[in-house]
C-alpha cells in the first residue's frame, strides 16, 4: 500500500506483547521514540498468554526466567516456586505491563497481516486484521519461535462432534474435563506436562504416541524464603554469571569431562544426582559432562540411563517399552521436564497407544481409529508442536526491498545475519530470530541481549546521521555458514525435531539456531558493533 494523509506515523512498530514485545516497548519508550504494539492476544504474555494448559510449566528456574533489567526488580514480584507454572509466568508478564505502565500503547486483539517496505521513502507500512494502518521507520518482530502452532491434516478431524483444543492456543475458560474421555495426540514438551493434569481432571486420558520423547523429573518444589534470600542477595552477579555461559542459565556445573572417559559406573552415578532432588531439575541432567552431544557413546550412556529409569517405574513393561525412546539422541529433541509423567501410566485410567505399532488411520466422530481399533473420545487434546521459529513471521505478508517476501525467502533457507536483521529488509529486526541461539537458551536472557542490541543499533544509526539499516547478502550468507559450523559434528543434527524445521511438511531441512553459546554469540555481536557495524549497510 502506499501512505496517505490519514496514516499514523511511529518511529517504530513492533510486533506482540510478549517478553520480547514488552521490554522492547520499553526501551524504545525512555529512549523518547514514538512506538505502537500490535497484539494477537487480549492481554500481555505471548507465549504464556497462549500456553495455558494444565500443567504449562517453565523448564528454567523462576528466578533466572525472568527479567534483570533495573526497571524490573524491586517492582514487588515474588515467586512461589522453584520451576513457575504458566499462570503464575503469565501473572508476572501483567505484572510488569502494570508497574511500567506498557498497556498504553499496545492495541490487542491486532494481527498484524502485512507488512511493507517502501524504499523511497524509507518506511514500513504496517496493516493489521482490524483494519489499522500505520507507517514507521522500524518494524521489530517481537513473534516469538513457538507461537503459530500446527495441527496435522487427520483425515476425518472434521468430523469429530467433541472439543478439540491444541495445547498452544489454549482457551481463555478453563475446559471442564470431569467425567469425560480424552485423547492426548503428541508427546513433546507440552504433552508430557499436559498429560499427569489432565489424567487427574478427566475419567480417561488415551494418549496416542508416535514417538516416545526423553524426560527428566523437573524436581520442582515451593521457593523458601531461604532459597530466594540466597539467590537475591547475590543477584546482580547471578544474572551476570549466567549471560556469560552456554544456556544463559546456571546449571549445576559439568563434572568436567567426558562420559566416555568417566565411564559408564561414574557417569551413572552423576546422572542419578541429577535424576534425584540433589542436583536435579531443568537442563542440569544434559550438562552433566562435556561429550554429551557430541559423543554418541556418552550419549548412549545418557539415554540408557533414562529408559532404565522409565522400566523402573512404568508397571507394565509393554508400555514402559513403548515409552523409551529409541533411534535417536537424548537431547537432539528438546528434553522434557515433567512432574510424574511416566508414573501417570501406571494410573487405571490412563492409556497409552503406541501409533509406531498400530498407526493411527483417521478421526470419526466420536473418537479416533488406528489400526488395531476405535477409541471413543470426547475431546481431543492436541500437543502437535508450533511452526518454530520462521512461523509466525513467515504467516505476515512482509515484503522488503523490490516486493522481496520475506515467506519466499525462508521457504529455501531461515537466513539472517545474527539473528536479527535479514538481507533485503531494511529497518526490520527480528528479536530471538533464526540464526540466534535463542531456541538453545534461556529465552529471557536472549531476549534481554537482542532488545539491548536493537535499542543501542537504532540510536547509533542516528547518531551516524544515517536512517536506514541493512545486512548485506554476504554478511547473511557467512553467518549461515558460521552457524552451520556451530552444530556440525554435534548429535543435534541426528533427530527429526522442531529444532530442525524437521516437523512441518516442505520446511527446508536446517538447523535454526546458533549452537555457541550465549557468550561466544554476544562476544560475536558486540565485536560487529565495536567494528562500526560489520557486515551492515548504513545509509539514508
Ligand atoms: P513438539 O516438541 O514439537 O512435540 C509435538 C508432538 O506431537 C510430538 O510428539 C510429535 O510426534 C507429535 N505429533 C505431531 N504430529 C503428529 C501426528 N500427525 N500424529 C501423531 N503425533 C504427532 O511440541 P511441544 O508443544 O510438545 O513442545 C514444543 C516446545 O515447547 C518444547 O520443545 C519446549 O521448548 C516448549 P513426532 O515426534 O513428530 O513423531
Amino acid at each position: 500500500m502506499t501512505a496517505t494523509q490519514t496514516t499514523k506515523y511511529y518511529d517504530v512498530v513492533i510486533v506482540g506483547a510478549g517478553f520480547a514485545g514488552l521490554y522492547m516497548l520499553h526501551r524504545l519508550r525512555n529512549a523518547g521514540r514514538s512506538v505502537i504494539v500490535f497484539e494477537r492476544g487480549d492481554e500481555v504474555g505471548g507465549t504464556w498468554y497462549w500456553n495455558r494448559y494444565p500443567g504449562a510449566r517453565c523448564d528454567v528456574e523462576s528466578l533466572q526466567y525472568c527479567y534483570s533489567f533495573p526497571e524490573a526488580e524491586d517492582t514487588g514480584w515474588r515467586w512461589s516456586e522453584r520451576f513457575s507454572a504458566q499462570p503464575e509466568i503469565w501473572a508476572y508478564a501483567r505484572h510488569i505491563a502494570d508497574k511500567l505502565d506498557l498497556r498504553r500503547d499496545i492495541s490487542f486483539t491486532k494481527r498484524v497481516t502485512a507488512a511493507t517496505f517502501n524504499e523511497a521513502k524509507g518506511r514500513w507500512y504496517v496493516e493489521t486484521d482490524k483494519g489499522d494502518s500505520v507507517e514507521s521507520q522500524f518494524c521489530i518482530m517481537a513473534t516469538g519461535n513457538l507461537s503459530e502452532p500446527t495441527v496435522p491434516n487427520l483425515p476425518g478431524i472434521s468430523d469429530f462432534e467433541g472439543a478439540i483444543y491444541h495445547t498452544g492456543a489454549w482457551p481463555r475458560v478453563e475446559p471442564d474435563f470431569t467425567g469425560r474421555r480424552v485423547g492426548v495426540i503428541g508427546t513433546g514438551s507440552s504433552g508430557i506436562q499436559a498429560v499427569p493434569e489432565l489424567a487427574r481432571r478427566a475419567d480417561e486420558v488415551v494418549v496416542f504416541q508416535r514417538t516416545a520423547n526423553f524426560s527428566v523429573p523437573a524436581r520442582n518444589r515451593p521457593l523458601t524464603d531461604d532459597d530466594y534470600e540466597a539467590f537475591k542477595a547475590q543477584y546482580p552477579n547471578r544474572r551476570a554469571v549466567a549471560r556469560r555461559t552456554f544456556s544463559g542459565t546456571i546449571l549445576p556445573r559439568s563434572l568436567g569431562v567426558n562420559a566416555i572417559d568417566a565411564g559408564p559406573e561414574l557417569a551413572n552415578a552423576e546422572f542419578a544426582l541429577r535424576w534425584g532432588w540433589e542436583k536435579g531439575g531443568g537442563a542440569s541432567f544434559l550438562n552433566a559432562f562435556d561429550d554429551l552431544m557430541v559423543s554418541r557413546e556418552s550419549n548412549a550412556i545418557a539415554a540408557d540411563f533414562v529408559r532404565q529409569k522409565i522400566k523402573e517405574i512404568v508397571t507394565d513393561p509393554e508400555v514402559a517399552a513403548s515409552l523409551c525412546p529409541k533411534g535417536y539422541p537424548i537431547g537432539a529433541k528438546r528434553l522434557a521436564c515433567d512432574t510424574g509423567y511416566y508414573e501417570t501410566f501406571n494410573s487405571p485410567n490412563v492409556k497409552l497407544v503406541d501409533l509406531k505399532k498400530t498407526p493411527l488411520e483417521c478421526v470419526t466422530g466420536d473418537g479416533l481409529r488406528t489400526s488395531e481399533g476405535e477409541y471413543l473420545l470426547d475431546d481431543l487434546v492436541f500437543a502437535t508442536g508450533f511452526d518454530a521459529g520462521t512461523g509466525a513471521i513467515s504467516r505476515i505478508d512482509v515484503r522488503g526491498r523490490q516486493g522481496k517476501q520475506l515467506k519466499d525467502v525462508w521457504s529455501q533457507h531461515p537466513s539472517s545475519y545474527l539473528g536479527l536483521m535479514i538481507a533485503g529488509f531494511p529497518n526490520l529486526f527480528t528479536i530471538t530470530g533464526p540464526g540466534s541461539p535463542a531456541i538453545l537458551t534461556n529465552l529471557l536472557v536472549s531476549i534481554e541481549y537482542h532488545v539491548e542490541w536493537i535499542d543501542r543499533c537504532i540510536a547509533d544509526l542516528e547518531a551516524a546521521g544515517h536512517t536506514i539499516i541493512e545486512p548485506t547478502e554476504w554478511a547473511q550468507e557467512a553467518w549461515s555458514t558460521e552457524v552451520a559450523k556451530t552444530v556440525e559434528g554435534t548429535l543435534f543434527l541426528e533427530a527429526d525435531s522442531w529444532y530442525m524445521g524437521a516437523n512441518v511438511e516442505g520446511k527446508p531441512r536446517v538447523f535454526m539456531a546458533y549452537a555457541g553459546g550465549v557468550h561466544a554469540y554476544e562476544n560475536r555481536c558486540e565485536t560487529i558493533v565495536a567494528q562500526g557495524y560489520t557486515g551492515f549497510d548504513r545509509r539514508g
